[in-house]
């Protein structure tokens, strides 16, 4: 296991705490990514330095640390320029990666549909590109491992010229994937379809399974889900009483949202997304036990939002009501529209179903 030195910075304009939570999620991301946090530090500073990020002579001290507690990794949570993690690598002797490519090496390794792949691919390479200092210079870095693999594990020494070439043939290829995409939504015009969203790991895919007795990935980890899957849900018209109510609706589960998603992220998966932009009703689940759920609804909003979709109809769905969470009271009265339930032990998902079919027959 890769052994993973998580460095955090606060400025005064900073809150101490979300600043802490952010190196825990971070801390989740290693652990997706199958390395292993060895030590962290939320290092104070007023001012990031251009060259070092964290000041030279902080720099050196991690190296020492590095050494002596046999780091492989450092991750910073902030992006980090091309010339401060040559001239931190040079200092440490170490791999350092910041957040948004800890985040592209999890979703490369996840993508499995060949539209996830291209586009994973094609953000990986546009990130690289953008902080390329010099001419033609080598993008092999220290060591493999997390930060540096990519959905054709291809060996990223190209130069410019080569990386634009290999861009345009990506955008060729997507262009044609969403074109067949496009066809096969199409074909799916005459029935209803639903789309979950919401937060990585609030247990949209566990939902999925219970309402459609599938067997999608469910892990305790972040972005286990890549690419989206339809399956069909069955449910119940109780405006009919003849012997068959049942209709036929299209459930789609997506990829999570997370706060402080690189830029431009969410725009390139666009075509993964697209079944949330489509989809006639979405149901935003939010995971009631964790500390900051509803920074995690409005983070989803704002992904929402960045979509154009906020307007669009939706459901709210707090999930994992067994943990007993103490903030349910509260916002039960803040979301009176809201439905609760806990997809593990399947409860109130028939209540669930039954606001679904009756925002379509009603
Ligand atoms: N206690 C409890 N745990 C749940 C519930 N629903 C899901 N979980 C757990 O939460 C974790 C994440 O569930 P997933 O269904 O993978 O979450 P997701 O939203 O699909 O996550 P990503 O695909 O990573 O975006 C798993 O460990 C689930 O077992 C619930 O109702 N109660
Ligand atoms: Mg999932």
């Amino acid at each position: 296991m890769e052994k993973v030195f998580l460095v955090g910075v606060l400025t005064k304009y900073d809150e101490r705490w979300e600043k802490l939570d952010s190196l825990n999620e971070l801390a989740a991301l290693v652990k997706t990514a199958e390395g292993e946090v060895i030590e962290r530090i939320l290092q104070r500073r007023d001012r990031l330095e251009p060259r070092f990020f964290i000041g030279k002579g902080k720099a050196h001290e991690l190296a020492q640390i590095a050494q002596e507690l046999d780091i492989d990794t450092f991750v910073f949570d902030e992006e980090l320029t091309g010339t401060q993690i040559r001239n931190l690598e040079d200092i440490t002797g170490r791999k350092v990666i910041d957040r948004t490519e800890l985040i592209l090496d999890i979703f490369a390794k996840h993508a499995h549909s060949k539209a996830a792949k291209v586009e994973v691919e094609l953000t990986q390479l546009k990130y690289r590109l953008s902080r390329l200092t010099g001419k033609g210079v080598t993008l092999s870095r220290l060591g493999g491992g997390i930060g540096t693999r990519g959905p054709g594990e291809r060996k990223l020494e190209i130069d410019r010229r080569r990386i634009r070439d290999h861009i345009n043939s990506l955008e060729r290829i997507l262009k044609s994937i969403e074109l067949s995409k496009k066809i096969q939504s199409s074909r799916r015009k005459n029935l209803f379809r639903v789309a979950l969203v919401g937060y990585t790991n609030a247990g949209k895919s566990t939902l999925m399974n219970r309402l459609t007795h599938s067997d999608l990935l469910v892990e305790d980890k972040l972005f286990s889900t890549l690419d989206s899957t339809t399956r069909v849900l069955y449910l119940h018209d109780s405006r009919l009483t003849t012997h068959d109510s049942r209709f036929k609706i299209l459930l789609t589960d997506t990829v999570g949202f997370l706060r402080k998603l690189p830029h431009g992220l969410i725009a390139s998966f666009k075509s993964t997304l697209q079944e949330a932009i489509e989809a006639d009703l979405r149901l935003h689940v939010i995971d009631i036990s964790h500390p900051h759920c509803e920074l995690q609804l409005l983070a989803g909003n704002q992904i929402l939002e960045d979509l154009d979709i906020l307007e669009h109809p939706i459901i709210y769905v707090f999930n994992k009501t067994d943990l007993n969470p103490a903030l349910m009271p509260l916002l039960q009265e803040k979301y009176p529209d809201a439905v609760f339930v806990s997809a593990l032990k399947g409860k109130n998902l028939n209540l669930l179903k039954q606001r679904i079919s009756s925002f379509f027959h009603s």
